[in-house]
């Protein structure tokens, strides 16, 4: 889907217009995926647009950039409010946020060091992730032949430009194959998340999921739902999952930023519990929507709201 131009993109702490945000073909970040960034969404509620978990997404993007040896001159703080004012100055009701902290152009090769570190946000309307009716039917998804990033190789844990060639691998290969989205498993063959989600299992009222540090992003989208299922009484296990016990699940879904809560109703061909979205799917989803667009308390204080 081509992404519809905002107006404004704040740009090393300048608001340029759109189509005015450029850089130099020879910027490091280009040649080697020198990035950091980050998926946030503001939704629409009552009282204005609201960011959900504002303050985590901004702290992962500022620890990504020190995993990636990036000297950032933003606090945690002034992200947030470069954010909101982006948001403001865009006028969005709700809306898709993209911050993306590159190295810019100075040198070639690797070593990027010399090269300036800039910072952009973007901001986009953006709707379903796996489709307009993915939320509710679900999506047919296919175990990737690509593996998630070893963890002596890469660091999962860093929302790193350059670590997205995995994801992207994963999610060719799966279109071709005719599925919506892949899952992928780590080096030992382990169930590990999808090319830009996380990913849930629900079996017997319990629900599972990869731990921290077995080559997933510790998804935000992931936390809140751990803590709403926790809230609702499910024992949830951050534990190994076999391949197979994704065909053998009663629910599996997705959770992400851009997927949101996505249900997943067939892996490599294999029917899902009944083949739609099951009941503790739809609960939390029922949760988390009403949280995000301000029908249910937001009891956890995840909403900033954009207009105070
Ligand atoms: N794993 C990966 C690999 C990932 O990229 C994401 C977010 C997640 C898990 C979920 O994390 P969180 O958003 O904090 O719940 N992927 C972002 C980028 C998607 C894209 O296509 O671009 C997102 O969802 O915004």
């Amino acid at each position: 889907m081509p992404m519809k131009a905002s107006k404004w993109i704040w740009f090393d702490g300048e608001f340029v217009p759109w189509e005015d945000a450029k850089i130099h073909v020879m910027s490091h970040a280009l040649h080697y995926g020198t990035s950091v960034f980050e998926g946030i969404r503001a939704y629409s509620t009552p009282k204005g647009p609201a960011v959900f978990r504002l303050p985590e997404h901004a702290r992962r993007l500022l620890n990504s950039a020190k995993i990636m040896r990036m000297p950032v001159s933003y606090s945690q703080e002034e992200i947030e409010e470069a954010i909101l004012e982006t948001i403001r100055r865009n006028g969005h009701e709700s809306c898709y946020i993209r911050p993306l902290i590159f190295r810019g152009y100075d040198s070639l090769g690797v070593d990027g060091r010399s090269c300036p570190v800039q910072m952009i946000i973007g901001t986009i309307e953006w709707g379903r992730y796996l489709g307009p009716e993915a939320i509710e039917k679900g999506v047919d998804v296919g175990v990737s032949s690509w593996r998630r990033m070893a963890p002596s190789a890469s660091a999962a844990l860093g929302k790193i430009g350059g670590q997205y060639v995995t994801s992207q691998f994963m999610v060719m290969e799966a279109k071709a194959n005719g599925y919506t989205e892949a899952i992928g498993l780590d080096i030992y063959g382990y169930v590990s998340e999808g090319s830009g989600e996380n990913l849930f299992l629900v079996y017997e009222g319990e629900l599972y999921t990869a731990p921290v540090g077995q080559s997933i992003l510790a998804g935000i989208t992931r936390d809140s739902v751990i803590t709403l299922a926790k809230e609702m009484g499910y024992n949830v296990r951050e534990q190994l999952i076999a391949r197979e016990m994704l065909y053998t699940a009663d629910e599996v879904f997705f959770a992400g930023t851009a997927a949101e809560i996505t249900p997943i109703k067939s892996v490599d061909g294999v029917q899902i519990g009944p083949g739609h979205r099951g009941p503790i799917t739809k609960r939390l989803q029922e949760e988390f929507f009403g949280i995000t667009t301000g029908k249910i308390e937001d009891r956890h204080g995840w909403l900033t709201y954009v207009n105070g």
